[in-house]
């Protein structure tokens, strides 16, 4: 028997060989995410673990002063196990710097679970919960130098296992310097043969439990909801969704409605990226959405739509399509248009605009840092002003909120749907602050939310919590309303 220290190890190198990322969102795993746990407004990080089970690293600043300490626990977002949270672990200060924490979690399954942060300092006790969907993703190929070091150590391990054996049927009952007789040496031959056989029979049965196993992981391997688009007459848009098979808790009937809609449904012209469309689906039976086209300039489109089970796990699903010029209706209610120049990288363009001119004459403008770096937090800050470079004085809250971005990365490998409070879906966030007791379960008690309820004007200045994945090129486009014009402003970022 193994010691379960080096079993525990073993199992750990197992999983080692298995990745996650990605969910919601497409190729962007990490959880950025702003709130208040009470007095103290934290800027978290989440890294998802690379395997399930996996450790989740955590990353909290506060831009409250005052905070001591923090403790983070891992729960389930919904059902029985979310009220019954285990033992809170402390995060620890790594630096000088005393409002910045890091601690990690084990995240011991695949789902919609959350981060609970529970904030104690001078202004008291403050609690924030953060949803985090967990999936494995994919897995990760043994390195073919290491496959071939462990295929070399487990033949000397199988020789040197025959040697042994053979050996001690042949010398073991004689007197030392006394050398074998022959009845000796046959009888070590056919032990060595024997204890051979039984050998390559376990590296086989071995091979066999491996690959079972390897089965077993592959099938909670994430694999994201499909979808079908088609025209139909009258301009229709029929997105037909099809599940290739995952858990059996996935369900194509329990979507919940994400800031006013049951489906977000982005459409940029693909590649220029030069138009885009923000829409909402409607729901016409199990996993088939229907939506009026509006008019639209001829190409082909990426489709990128948004869903929350009612899990709180989110989903984006994403597909594409290609259409005439199609003369539809016109954009009503939370529909949004945009169009920008096509993305160029030569130096010369939109790259590195800090200022967007929209069609009604004002401008969209972003406090844009030096240099954008891969997997660094970041506040994208954009302020809209009017021709005169004024406050605008009709600001409205578009769906509920102050602005929406997307983050989309030129080669399509990257999508993001990004609100004030980060990248969670809002309906998962609302679903963990409801359990928190502190009664911030309304948008309006999230950063730019709704605040139609106090006396606080509507700003004209919204910041989006986040981090780009990878280093590349991105197209960000960003979603303010004022008066009933949906303002669509676009801007290109270089990442290191
Ligand atoms: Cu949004």
């Amino acid at each position: 028997m193994l010691p379960s220290k080096s079993l525990r190890w073993i199992t750990c190198f197992l999983f080692l060989l298995c990745v996650v990322p990605a969910h919601a969102h497409v190729g962007s795993p990490d959880v950025y995410a702003e709130g208040d746990a009470g007095p103290y407004k934290l800027f978290v990080v989440i890294r998802p673990p690379l395997v399930i089970p996996g450790v989740a690293e955590i990353e909290v600043r506060s831009n409250t002063p005052g905070v001591d300490g923090i403790t983070i626990t891992p729960m389930l977002l919904t059902g029985e196990a979310s009220k019954h949270p285990p033992v809170a672990d402390a995060m620890t200060k790594p630096s000088k710097d005393s409002q910045f924490f890091t601690g990690h979690l084990w995240i011991m399954a695949t789902g919609s679970w959350q981060v609970r942060f529970v904030a104690n300092g001078s202004q008291g006790q403050g609690v924030l919960s953060i949803p985090v969907p967990a999936t494995a993703n994919g897995t990760r190929k043994m390195q073919s130098s290491m496959g071939l070091m462990l295929a070399a150590l487990g033949i000397i391990l199988v020789l040197g296992m025959v040697g042994i054996v053979g050996a001690a049927a042949r010398d073991a009952q004689l007197a030392p310097g006394q050398s074998a007789p022959p009845t000796n040496r046959r009888r070590a031959y056919v032990a060595m043969t024997v204890a051979f056989v039984i050998l390559v029979a376990g590296v086989i049965l071995g091979g066999k439990w491996w690959n079972a196993d390897a089965a077993n992981y592959a099938s909670y391997i994430y694999k994201p909801l499909q979808m079908n688009a088609t025209v139909q007459p009258d301009d229709v848009l029929d997105l037909k969704m099809v599940d290739p098979g995952w858990v059996h808790a996935r369900k194509l009937d329990d979507f919940v409605p994400d800031h006013n809609h049951i489906m977000h449904l982005y459409a940029i012209r693909w590649p220029g990226m030069d138009v885009v469309y923000h829409l909402h689906p409607d729901q016409v039976g199990t996993g088939d959405f229907h939506l009026t086209l509006p008019s639209m300039t001829a190409g082909t489109y990426k489709l990128y739509a948004d869903v929350v089970h009612a899990n709180g796990f989110p989903e984006t699903l994403v597909t594409s399509i290609t259409v005439p010029y199609i003369h539809g209706r016109d954009l009503t209610g939370d529909d949004a248009e945009g169009t920008a120049a096509a993305v160029k990288w030569n130096g010369e363009g939109t790259e590195t605009k800090t200022s967007y001119n929209l069609p009604d004459g004002y401008n969209m403008i972003w406090k844009r840092p030096a240099t954008l770096t891969a997997k660094t937090p970041e506040d994208f800050t954009f302020t809209l002003v009017d021709a005169q470079g004024e406050p605008p004085k009709d600001m409205q809250l578009y769906m509920g909120m102050v602005g929406h971005a997307a983050f989309v990365k030129t080669d399509g490998t990257v999508f993001a749907h990004i609100h004030p409070s980060g990248t969670v879906s809002m309906a998962a966030m609302m679903m963990a602050q409801s359990q928190n007791g502190s009664g911030a379960s309304d948008m309006k008690d999230m950063p730019g939310m709704d605040m139609s309820g106090s006396a606080q004007a509507i700003p004209n200045t919204v910041s989006f919590p986040y981090g780009f994945p990878t280093s590349g090129n991105y197209r960000i486009f960003v979603q303010m309303k004022h008066g009933i014009a949906v303002e669509t402003a676009t801007f290109d970022a270089q990442v290191e």
